[in-house]
């Protein structure tokens, strides 16, 4: 096969795979389709984490429409929904919204109960549902006083939780990433101090963009154990180092803008340390390779009410081998209108 032959084989494959999709990818098809329609019962979609049983467990915190109460679903391989759980209302707010989650290694899901919909006076809270045969046996709070508890990581060494602000009247808006070890949880839950102030604070973070005032939001660690954690309204993931005494011994910018508006929710692919981002701003999703270079593997043109798989303000996204699970939240914010479908994309992204 000549140079020019192989051009245009090239060339045909890629109008083949789709348009979009050849001009965001380079060639491979990676349109999104409709993975999971959702009904009304669970509205806003956000944290998904894929648990050793081979299934996603899937938080809908349901802001849209809070007459329903917050629940945990279960995707199973084949993509049919189970409900899991209902979460217990806040007793200030009387509201339940879980956001971010992750399966800790005691089997366990770690959840972050973020109120700031209805309160922003440090209401939110992290929880853990303790587990037996696969069902709930007890939601139990572990710690209080967050004023918008997001990402969460159930670690070996503790239980890392981005606070997306610390301060909401200060200016660039202060955000950052606490930690806990497991045996604090012993106990009553812990009250943090607020502003800032609390000992279990190991990161601080600074977003000055007036557009999008939100801080520390999606946290994930790679192969290595290095953390890797959001400034959305920045655009800019940053990446940290430990010291043997688990202190953070460096930090850096991993990846900032290069097509990205924003930066939610992130995970990584365990067999190359691939890193795959919702970019809610952007109604996008990227991959990221482990020097920081980020691909966009999909952008709709215009807002969506999430028909056929378009994206509808993606927050978060989970990897299942190669399928790609893409939440969207469709929270009503700038120019977004919060539409009926309720849906997880997925995108195959095997190349
Ligand atoms: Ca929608
Ligand atoms: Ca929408």
């Amino acid at each position: 096969m000549n140079n020019q032959t192989r051009m245009n084989t090239r060339t045909l494959a890629c109008l083949t795979a789709g348009i979009f999709a050849a001009f965001f990818s380079g060639c491979a098809n990676y349109t999104p389709k409709v993975g999971v329609l959702l009904a009304d019962d669970y509205n806003t979609p956000d944290g998904m984490i894929l648990a050793p049983d081979g299934n996603i467990y899937l938080d809908c915190p349901n802001y849209n429409q809070p007459e329903y109460p917050g629940k945990l679903l279960r995707i199973t391989q084949d993509n049919n929904i189970q409900e899991v759980f209902t979460y217990p209302a806040h007793p200030k707010t009387g509201k339940s919204a879980p956001l971010g989650i992750d399966a800790g290694p005691d089997g366990n899901f770690y959840v972050t109960d973020n109120q700031s919909f209805y309160d922003k006076n440090n209401q939110s809270r992290l929880l853990r549902l303790v587990m037996k045969n696969g069902k709930v046996a007890r939601c139990e709070v572990l710690v209080t006083g967050f004023v918008e508890s997001n990402a969460v990581s159930a670690r070996p060494d503790g239980v890392y939780v981005t606070e997306t602000q610390m301060d909401p009247a200060a200016w660039p808006l202060p955000s950052g990433v606490y930690r806990f070890r497991y045996d604090e949880f012993a106990g009553e839950p812990i009250e943090l101090k607020p502003l800032g102030k609390d000992p279990h604070l190991i990161v601080r973070l600074a977003t000055g963009n007036p557009d999008w005032r939100v801080g520390a939001n999606g946290m994930g660690f790679d192969s290595k154990g290095n953390m890797y954690v959001c400034n959305f309204g920045e655009a800019t993931i940053m990446r940290y180092t430990f010291d043997a005494s688990g202190a953070i011994a460096s930090s850096e910018i991993f990846a900032s803008g290069q097509g990205m508006e924003s930066c939610d929710g992130i995970k990584f692919d365990p067999r190359n340390d691939d890193m795959y981002v919702a970019d809610f701003a952007g109604n996008a999703v990227h991959r990221i390779d482990k020097n920081g270079k980020v691909t966009t593997i999909w952008k709709n043109a215009n807002d969506s009410d999430g028909i056929g798989g378009l994206l509808d303000r993606p927050s978060e996204v989970c990897l299942r081998g190669n399928k790609l699970y893409i939440s969207n939240i469709d929270l009503p914010v700038k120019g977004n209108r919060y539409d009926q479908l309720h849906t997880i994309s997925v995108i195959d992204v095997g190349r």
